[in-house]
């Protein structure tokens, strides 16, 4: 398996349209405590570039589309986030980078904490010493 893990959604579909639904320990495999969603998105201006030291997040790209880097500080993977019956698992301590937003993006984010600064590691070179390290107590 890579470093991302991508969760696979049912839509419920009729001729109105098409609905998903997302329950905490069902598709979403942790309790839910915060929900946010990134809209507004520029093509040219890339998000994320930190990682978490504890917070667990499934990134839904609701509408449009944008491309994901992830990295364990020793591998990279690119992921295109482009429908909104895909979610990206993101565990703990994975670097994220979001880049090539279209313009009618908007990426829904169910996270298991609530937001705290603390909880950020916003330097790579940072984020990639603490990977070394907890490869080296192992
Ligand atoms: C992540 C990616 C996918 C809050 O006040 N509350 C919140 O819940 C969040 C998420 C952010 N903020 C504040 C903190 C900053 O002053 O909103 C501002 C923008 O946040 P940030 O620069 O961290 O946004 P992104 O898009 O780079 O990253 C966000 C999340 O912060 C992050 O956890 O994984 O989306």
């Amino acid at each position: 398996m890579g470093i991302a893990k991508i969760l696979n959604f049912d839509v419920i579909s009729d001729n109105r349209g098409s609905l998903i639904s997302l329950e905490q320990h069902k598709q979403i495999p942790f309790a839910v405590k915060r929900v946010y969603y990134l809209f507004d998105n520029k093509p040219n201006h890339p998000r994320g570039f930190h990682a978490h030291r504890f917070l667990k997040q499934v990134i839904v790209c609701v509408s449009g589309r944008c491309k994901f880097i992830i990295d364990n500080g020793f591998e990279r993977e690119e992921i295109i986030l482009n429908s909104p019956s895909h979610g990206l698992l993101i565990d703990r301590f994975l670097w994220r980078e979001m880049h090539e937003f279209s313009e009618e993006t908007v990426i829904m984010v169910l996270a298991d904490g609530n937001y705290e600064e603390a909880d950020y590691v916003r330097s790579y070179k940072d984020f990639k010493k603490l990977a070394l390290a907890a490869v080296d107590n192992k």
